[in-house]
């Protein structure tokens, strides 16, 4: 019996597409990174799995030579982890074509998430091909593939469903949905609003009751997380998300909003085998690696605990609950979960120095200081915070210097990083982090 024939599936199933999706974003074109660095793929792979992720997508090895041996990279880390946290299975991202299909199996692929467009925009302009001729391709490699590998879980998506008429997206899956694990609905472009999710999930629901569905939704009208939530709720058991919700244009649903918001709305069974205090230091690993802060939109951020208006500052220093409505240090926004410990990679020590301690460093300091760190870590008692020891690496060893910040600064905004602090001093460390990355809101 296949791994995946063995698997119970959870409630919800994330489909972490950090690795493809995510890769696609503009942000790495920014500052000229492009793409994710191996190593930074194997620390954001790990990172998933300890986060409960089970399922992660990937680019097919045929995309280029970096991917193709980057996979490999990929299932060593995976392998490292099955131990200590089971198996996570590899999705490639694969077209209807048979060397993409035939590099994804060579390289050891748990499973292929085929696509294709199917609606008038990719008919006419992307592949050039009409509906019978791209669902009789379809179907041809898809059953090859079924009858020699039979262990393989296998997705097909029409790209571009939500502007797919109904009739056109039934012609084409009722042909391949007898050779598939799930049928993807894809949101390509961003169009669809959280009514037509539900109604376009109900009715595939009603017609392919046996096969598991799968949601991708794009964030160009800012839909993409509650078309998500709408597809859960509309009986969708597969959703793939990014951490931040990174991806092609403005991205689509974020990892941590999503599990964030199934709290809120005390869905608990949703959230089974996830581990929600990891969420924060999650997204501090990937918007370190973008180069940039977790943004404010993200629902786990620190900006939602941070209060810079004074009406506002009096009142939470006296009791939080007036203007913090969820728990957030339930998903990790507390200075000690951003620290992981032995695992931590040099970025996540680089940022917490830099933009939460205030520290002045550069990378090459932080390369330093983490291998030094490293080396104690895992000697730790637990009695013993990882974060003194760090801090007293930085200072003792490295004579790392804070940056003074002028005194009328430090009382303009309350931060607060540890909820079980108790006291004005915790917070006042963290003004003088906020303030350097917000220097507008201190001038
Ligand atoms: C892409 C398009 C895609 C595919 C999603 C899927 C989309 O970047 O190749 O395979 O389900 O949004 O349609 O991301
Ligand atoms: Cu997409």
């Amino acid at each position: 019996m296949s791994r995946f024939a063995q698997y119970q599936p959870r409630p919800l199933e994330i489909i972490d597409t950090t690795l493809r999706e995510g890769q696609q974003t503009s942000l790495l074109h920014d500052h000229h990174k492009y793409f994710f660095t191996r190593a930074d793929k194997e620390e954001i792979l790990r990172a998933l799995i300890v986060y409960g992720v089970k399922f992660v997508e990937v680019f097919a090895p045929v995309v280029g030579p970096q991917e193709r041996d980057d996979f490999d990279a990929l299932k060593a880390a995976r392998d490292s982890l099955v131990t200590q946290k089971g198996y996570t299975f590899l999705l490639a991202h694969v077209r209807c074509r048979p060397t993409d299909v035939a590099s994804a199996i060579e390289a050891g692929a748990d499973g292929l998430n085929f696509y294709i467009g199917t609606s008038l925009e990719s008919r006419a302009f992307n592949h050039g091909n009409d509906l019978n001729t791209l669902s009789a391709t379809a179907r041809r490699l898809i059953d090859d593939v079924r009858r020699s590998h039979p262990g393989l879980i296998l997705r097909f998506s029409g790209e571009d469903a939500f502007r797919t008429r109904e009739s056109d997206l039934f012609r084409v899956y009722d042909e391949i949905v007898p050779l598939v694990d799930r049928l993807g609905l894809p949101d390509t472009v961003g169009v669809a609003a959280p009514a037509a999710v539900a109604r376009r999930v109900a009715v595939l629901r009603a017609r392919y009751p046996n096969v598991e569905l799968e949601g991708h939704f794009h964030d160009d009208r800012g839909f993409a997380l509650v078309n998500a939530l709408e597809a859960i709720r509309s009986g969708v058991r597969y959703i793939n998300t990014t951490v931040l919700g990174i991806g092609e244009r403005s991205g689509i649903t974020s990892l941590s909003a999503l599990l964030f918001n199934l709290y809120v709305d005390r869905d608990f069974d949703r959230l089974e085998g996830y581990h929600l205090r990891g969420s924060y230091p999650l997204n501090v690993l990937v918007a370190d690696k973008l180069k940039k802060l977790v943004p404010s939109k993200e629902p786990v951020s620190l900006t939602n605990r941070t209060h810079t208006a004074g009406v506002h500052q009096s009142a939470v220093l006296r009791e939080a609950s007036v203007y913090e409505a969820h728990p957030l240090d339930v998903f990790g926004v507390s200075e000690s979960e951003i620290l992981l410990g032995p695992l931590s990679g040099w970025n996540v020590i680089h940022y917490f120095l830099k933009e939460i301690r205030y520290y002045q460093l550069d990378e090459t300091t932080a390369k330093e200081i983490t291998a030094a760190f490293k080396e104690r870590a895992y000697r730790l008692g637990p009695e013993v915070s990882p974060e003194q020891v760090l801090i007293e690496i930085a200072e003792r060893e490295f004579g790392l210097a804070r940056l003074q910040l002028p005194e009328a600064a430090l009382s303009q905004i309350v931060q607060r990083l540890d909820s079980s602090a108790s006291g004005d001093a915790s917070r006042v460390t963290g003004v003088a982090s906020l303030a350097t990355r917000h220097p507008s809101r201190v001038a």
